[in-house]
């Protein structure tokens, strides 16, 4: 996985990289609550789906022609790339393909975390992100999930008066 600052450009397709010229390093991405594992093996995975108590899942895969056309591709793309956030933890592992998820650091600036086959990422509860495919037009993910998912997602500016938003802003405060 490579991580950056985005360059907030939007006369370029979301789906091309958007590097602004800086990269973070994990411990950057710590700091914000975001988990990054690299796993060769779905027992790698299994291992941490087992630790936090992830006890179901499923596989998404994401295609123009799985959804039906490229309309409704490009709506899908968008629904994805509002900026929101989640009740519970967001946990994807990358079987196949390329995506980019844009989390927001603690000065509101975009970061990128470009995910290629066997990249694992962890959003936390609370954290405003968004999702995109890369121009190779192709994902297949693994979404792990606990008895019973909060995956709403709740947009931006809805979700600032969100607890689960003012606990994860406490939980970063002393980073
Ligand atoms: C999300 O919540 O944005 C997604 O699940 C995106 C597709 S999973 C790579
Ligand atoms: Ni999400």
């Amino acid at each position: 996985m490579k991580t950056y600052y985005h360059d907030n450009r939007d006369d370029v397709d979301q789906r091309e990289p958007h590097f602004g010229g800086e990269e973070l390093t994990p411990d950057q991405l710590k700091d914000i609550g975001v988990l990054y594992y690299h796993c060769n093996d779905i027992d790698s995975v299994d291992k941490i789906a087992e630790e936090r108590n992830y006890v179901s899942r499923d596989v998404i895969q994401i295609t123009p022609e799985k959804l039906g056309g490229p309309e409704a591709y490009a709506e899908k793309l968008r629904t994805f790339y509002a900026e929101h956030l989640h009740e519970d933890e967001e946990i994807r592992y990358i079987l196949e393909g390329e995506g980019y998820f844009d989390v927001r650091e603690k000065n509101d600036r975009w970061v990128r975390c470009a995910l290629e086959t066997g990249d694992l990422l962890i959003l936390p509860a609370g954290i405003y992100h968004r999702f995109t495919l890369t121009s190779k037009d192709y994902v297949k993910a693994l979404r792990l999930f606990k008895e019973q998912p909060r995956w709403v997602a709740i947009n931006r500016p809805i979700a600032d008066d969100n607890p689960y938003r003012s606990e994860y802003l406490t939980s970063i405060a002393a980073n």
